[in-house]
């Protein structure tokens, strides 16, 4: 038991999940030293500050910062337990081939000091065979420890596959409560990395082997994607019909075994966007369903853009708001993000008559140097702008009551401002809705419509 406690952790990678990853272990008791290439981002963890935004994660690092828990560095050091969660992007090379080349550099800096008895974990989402590419690249750089799979005597290290699952803006608490798949490649390598989670994840872990915990990962973002992408699709069909896709959903929705996700502008982010790909390129003949939902999310983008420029086209005098350039509501993460490609698009052909809202940021992102759009606030878009286009679901564009932003065009590709499009009298009124207020179809075209 005492030599659990003084255990000490390396965590290599102290981004979007690293980082709270290390504090979550440092809270649980254990030394974590964290490695990032950065030093502005080690300096600033090491005052206890943190350079993400992310709910109650500042608190936790300054406290365990203080306790001499959590330290970061530039260099690996020793430790008991490697945790890996670099970035494993794709290359942008038209094949989507994943780059797992972080993965492999964090490998050989884990070579260098690793001993008899440590155990290593990666949890970068990681194309199938990944984690067995870094047990070669260790094997490579240290032949003197014999590693699992490739030796028929107990292994002196061990090293497992456990991806992390969190969800931005909830990362704390899913960090603690979401079960995890832990896939070791050996059945002994899953049950020392099992021990290492069950010091501080609540959910259930569960053990299998390397490969699968690869794919489950890949698996879990790619059935978002295809079901966000159904949504998507839907929304597409029901602006050529003039329905309202909101509408469609919520009482489809009613289906006791039916649950269609939201339409937005698009799948943005690192996750959602990317990890299908390393299905794909895996498999890309057996694919067609993964492919097409990433092009369909794709073509969302492209959809809303045209259907923008045609509004303010067809308003030429109206000034114009974006609301949001985050990938997703009520985060500061703008990578891969549709509302940021969509408003940098309308920025470029409309100039000045575009202007950003995006509460998360006090500066806009390099591509609207230049365009002549300028970042506003709420108030002064609601204001002054006679169009809006939401593009993000920040809960503080959806709070902006009904009268604040009457008498304005609204595009609405978030479905945010819906009470807008109620008709006077109900077209159609079901009696036996369950819920409290008088379900109500709304008029056609409800998606792109003055919102008065
Ligand atoms: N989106 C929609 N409609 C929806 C849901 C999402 O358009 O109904 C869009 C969002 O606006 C955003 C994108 O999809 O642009 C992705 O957002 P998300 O909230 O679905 O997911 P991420 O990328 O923040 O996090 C996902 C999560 N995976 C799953 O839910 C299966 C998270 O649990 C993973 O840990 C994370 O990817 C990751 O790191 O892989």
């Amino acid at each position: 038991m005492r030599g659990e406690i003084l255990s000490r952790v390396s965590v290599i990678g102290l981004g979007y999940i690293g980082l709270p990853t290390a504090a979550v272990i440092a809270r649980a008791g254990m030394h974590v030293h964290g490695v990032d290439i950065s030093q502005a981002v080690v300096d600033t963890i090491n005052r206890g500050e943190i350079h993400i935004e992310e709910v109650d994660l500042d608190g936790l690092v300054q406290g365990v910062v203080q306790r001499g828990l959590l330290r970061a560095g530039t260099e690996v050091e020793p430790a008991d337990v490697f945790l890996i969660a670099v970035p494993t992007p794709f290359h942008k090379d038209g094949e989507h081939t994943p780059d797992v080349s972080y993965v492999l550099a964090a490998a050989e800096s884990v070579a260098k000091v690793l001993k008899a008895g440590d155990t290593i974990i990666l949890e970068s989402t990681s194309p199938v065979g990944t984690t067995e590419q870094l047990r070669d690249a260790i094997a490579a750089a240290r032949p003197d420890l014999a590693l699992p799979g490739l030796t028929d005597a107990t292994p002196d290290v061990a090293i497992a596959y456990c991806p992390e699952r969190v969800l931005p803006g909830r990362i704390l608490e899913e960090l603690t409560n979401n079960d995890r798949s832990i896939g070791g490649i050996t059945p002994r390598c899953a049950r020392k990395a099992l021990a290492f989670y069950k010091r501080f994840v609540r959910g259930a872990c569960v053990t299998t082997d390397a490969r699968s915990a690869e794919m489950t990962k890949l698996v879990e973002n790619a059935y978002r994607d295809v079901n966000i992408a159904f949504a998507n699709e839907l929304s597409i069909v029901a602006d050529a019909m003039g329905l309202d896709v909101w509408e469609v959903i919520r009482l489809a929705n009613r289906h006791p075994r039916v649950n269609v996700l939201s339409p937005g502008p698009g799948v943005g982010g690192h996750c959602i966007a990317v990890d299908p790909w390393f299905i794909v390129h895996a498999a890309p003949q057996e694919t067609p369903l993964i492919r097409t939902a990433r092009g369909v999310n794709d073509n969302k983008i492209h959809h809303v853009i045209a259907r923008a420029t045609e509004l303010i086209e067809q308003y030429p005098t109206a000034r114009v708001a974006c609301l949001g350039l985050a990938f997703k509501a009520n985060i500061d993460d703008f990578r891969e993000s549709p509302a940021r490609l969509i408003a940098a698009t309308l920025a470029r052909r409309f100039g000045e008559r575009i202007h950003i809202v995006e509460p998360y940021t006090t500066e806009l992102p390099r591509e609207f140097e230049a365009t002549g759009a300028l970042q506003i606030d709420i108030d002064t878009a609601l204001e002054n702008c006679e169009l809006l286009i939401v593009l993000v679901d920040h809960d503080v564009f959806k709070s902006i009551p009904h009268a604040e932003r009457a008498h304005r065009i609204v595009y609405d590709t978030r479905g945010i401002w819906r009470d807008g499009f109620e008709p006077a009298a109900p077209i159609v009124s079901l009696a036996t809705a369950k819920s409290d207020r008088v379900s109500v179809l709304s008029p056609p075209a409800a998606v792109m419509s003055r919102d008065t």
